[in-house]
């Protein structure tokens, strides 16, 4: 049988629909102490001994900050019609709160009149964890007045930029902030306990909906509104597989998808963790605030969950893809544990499986029938090796990622054909960067970007990936091993 979209089955998506590459602030831009960005959680956390690889921080990272033209330029060559970048919150309020920035604000006006002048739509997200750090210091995501300050915040850059953003995303991935980040402590501010946790969960669904209700009073160029989720894909094992699915799949997704498209908590979560918190953080009205109509539902897929209950007396499994920092991000439910799981695996040891993609995009598109869907990230760690070639420009030969983008975008298109309303597809990442506790050492770029000189080459997987947005039709997967025409390797 032929692979599907192959040249046999070629396998296109339509006219409109946005196939582009995601970033965030933290990973890429570098110049952390400059034009008066202050100090954000991640600052903080990658500057504390034991919380990064390699004590690795993102004071320089792909220096994206001083190489916004180049950059651009970079994806104008991909073909790539949408970026979806993040604004560091600290660059604009360096506080968080008070007046903006203007040279914050600048930085993000000259990104996104670059992409406009490329004819690259931009996609902006407010807020992908790198939280002020005075914020911080006054209790966090665990301080109902974060919310508040965030949406502050969410004026100011709507007032700024919005005559020319397409698509607006308020959060990136909640769970990870507030689960990772207060009660595993894998994450900044690397807190551990699971009723702060909980509270940063509210507080963030507060935050979500209180910013899209100020940027719809200030945009003027009619922008879409979203959210971006990553959702757990769960496979259940042993004699309680459905009790330990329900359980991590109130805590992991309705925790976020019930209040934000249906307007209220799920009474199971609210059980599961009635030992943890009576959830007295939710005040009168919050669920209205926040259940705002959203345009698009942002997902982020790598890889699925094995859960099982756990019998008690061998020892409890963690394999939750994240680092084991001591803490908990499973509030209330000790019970469950997390299995690893058959490879293959990626760089990451997160196993490889395009089939969850598709049965979470019909799963979301059951439950949620209204809601139009995009893939906001998706991709894959490898260990790349650079090449030099005879003539002394670079290549990266990645057939693995080429590979893992091919299957993956595949199971989308499979989704789409069964009628899921799927806008787009953003492949993570544009370029290496910092994957935060992980430091340098996971590569998720399609573009190699070389530390030590900043100098940036497309992987075979960019050269893939520009075909695919230039014809929308899926290339086959055999690596592409012809020089680029452009941009191979630049400076
Ligand atoms: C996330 C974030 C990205 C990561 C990527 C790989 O999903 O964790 O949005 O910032 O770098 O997902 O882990």
């Amino acid at each position: 049988m032929p692979i599907p979209g192959n040249a046999h089955t070629p396998l296109s998506f339509p006219a409109d629909f946005l196939l582009g590459s995601a970033t965030a602030a933290y990973q890429i831009e570098g110049a952390a102490t400059e034009d008066g960005r202050g100090p954000s959680i991640w600052d903080t956390f990658s500057h504390t001994p034991g919380k990064t690889w390699n004590a690795d921080t993102g004071d320089v990272a792909a220096d994206h900050y001083h190489r916004l033209d180049d950059d651009l330029d970079l994806m104008a060559s991909l073909g790539l019609r949408a970026y979806r970048f993040s604004l560091s919150w600290p660059r604009i309020q360096p506080t968080g709160r008070g007046p903006a920035n203007p040279k914050g604000l600048d930085f993000y006006s000259r990104l996104v009149d670059g992409l406009l002048a490329r004819g690259i739509t931009p996609v902006a997200t407010l807020y992908h964890w790198d939280l002020p750090q005075a914020l911080e210091d006054q209790g966090g995501w665990t301080n109902r007045a974060t919310a508040l300050a965030f949406a502050d915040y969410a004026r100011i850059v709507g007032e700024a930029l919005g005559d020319r953003v397409a698509i607006w995303t308020t959060l990136n991935e909640p769970w990870c902030s507030a689960y990772l980040g207060y009660g595993s402590g894998a994450h900044a501010p690397g807190r551990t306990d699971g009723a702060a946790a909980l509270t940063a969960v509210h507080h963030l669904n507060l935050a979500h909906g209180l910013a899209v209700q100020q940027l719809r009073a200030v945009t003027t160029n009619s922008p879409q509104y979203s959210i971006t989720l990553n959702f757990h894909v769960l496979r259940g094992h042993g004699d309680g597989a459905a009790e330990a699915v329900r359980r991590i799949d109130a805590l992991a997704n309705r925790a976020f998808t019930e209040p934000l498209l249906r307007g209220h908590y799920p009474k199971d979560l609210l059980n599961d963790t009635a030992s943890v918190t009576d959830w007295a953080f939710v005040q009168d009205g919050d669920l209205t605030d926040i259940y705002q109509p959203l345009d698009l539902l942002g997902v982020n897929y790598y890889a699925t969950t094995a859960v099982r209950l756990w019998d008690g007396t061998s020892t409890r499994q963690n394999n939750d893809g994240h680092k084991d920092m001591g803490g908990s991000a499973w509030p209330g439910s000790p019970q469950v544990e997390f299995l690893p799981q058959p490879g293959p695996h990626t760089a990451m040891g997160w196993n490889i499986d395009p089939d969850g993609l598709e049965e979470l995009l019909l799963d979301l598109h059951t439950r949620y029938p209204e809601q139009p869907l995009v893939i906001t990230e998706n991709g894959a760690a490898f260990d790349d090796h650079l090449t030099t070639r005879p003539d002394d420009t670079h290549a990266v030969h990645d057939p693995e990622r080429v590979d893992y983008l091919h299957r993956h975008l595949a199971a989308a298109h499979r989704a789409l054909t069964a009628g899921v309303d799927l806008r787009g597809y953003f492949v993570w990442s544009l370029m290496d960067n910092f994957e935060w506790g992980y430091g340098y050492s996971k590569r998720f770029g399609i573009v190699h970007v070389d530390y030590e000189t900043q100098r940036r080459t497309l992987k075979d997987s960019a050269l893939w990936f520009r075909e695919l947005a230039l014809t929308r039709t899926l290339p086959p997967t055999a690596p592409v091993s012809a020089p680029p025409k452009l941009g191979a390797s630049r400076g």
